[in-house]
């Protein structure tokens, strides 16, 4: 115990977002908190790219080891939308405007994709973590945060907003790409572990 010498943060004003990613971070030891800080965002049909830009200015601010995600939920039969666009869709239509939208669709496959940007010096580096499913009739659940209520993953016949953090996370996109992060890090960075 205590011979971590790197405090990881989680920069997001997404509470749900950096309560997972914390969960996922703790359960393997390594020490992390969420900083709630407007991330600078770019345009573009890339989450990677639209991660790596929002980490890179973050880190430019606080200067300090720190993790960024942009996720995305995409529909195959509305040709991958929302996609990179989630989250101004989210806030325009939210979850009731993709249920509209996918009236009388009979395709319901969707994947949820995660690219989450680490900038640990000197690492830099964007992970992908992918989850595909399909999107529900009907929202259901009150837990998790945004398209959760009707996403639900290949293997569950319940939606992420049915699920605790804990289960989530053994579904989720987002603890994909943090696993591959996990994994370079216990490489690179064996003085981050609490318990080697
Ligand atoms: P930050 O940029 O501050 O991290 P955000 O909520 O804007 O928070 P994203 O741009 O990554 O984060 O998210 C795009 C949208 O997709 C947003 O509306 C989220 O609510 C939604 N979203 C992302 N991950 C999700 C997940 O695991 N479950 C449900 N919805 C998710």
């Amino acid at each position: 115990m205590g011979s971590s010498k790197i405090k990881l943060s989680i920069v997001t004003e997404n509470r749900g977002k950096g309560l997972e990613a914390l969960k996922i971070l703790e359960s393997c030891g390594v020490e992390a908190e969420i900083l709630t800080m407007k991330k600078q965002e770019i345009q573009s049909d890339s989450l990677e790219e639209i991660a790596l830009y929002s980490a890179r200015i973050a880190y430019l601010n606080i200067k300090k080891p720190l993790v960024v995600d942009d996720s995305g939920l995409f529909i195959d039969s509305l040709n991958g939308f929302p996609g990179p666009y989630s989250s101004y869709v989210y806030k325009k239509i939210g979850v009731q405007g993709i249920l509209k939208l996918m009236e009388r669709i009979e395709d319901r496959r969707a994947c949820f994709k995660t690219a989450l940007a680490a900038i640990i010096p000197p690492l830099e580096k964007v992970y992908v973590g992918e989850t595909c499913g399909v999107i529900a009739d009907k929202p259901r659940g009150d837990m998790g945060f945004g398209f959760d209520p009707i996403f639900i993953p290949e293997g569950s016949t319940r939606t992420y907003a049915e699920m605790s953090i804990e289960e989530k996370n053994r579904y989720s996109h987002r603890s994909k790409a943090y696993q591959l992060l996990l994994g370079d890090l216990k490489r690179l960075y064996p003085h981050m572990w609490r318990h080697p």
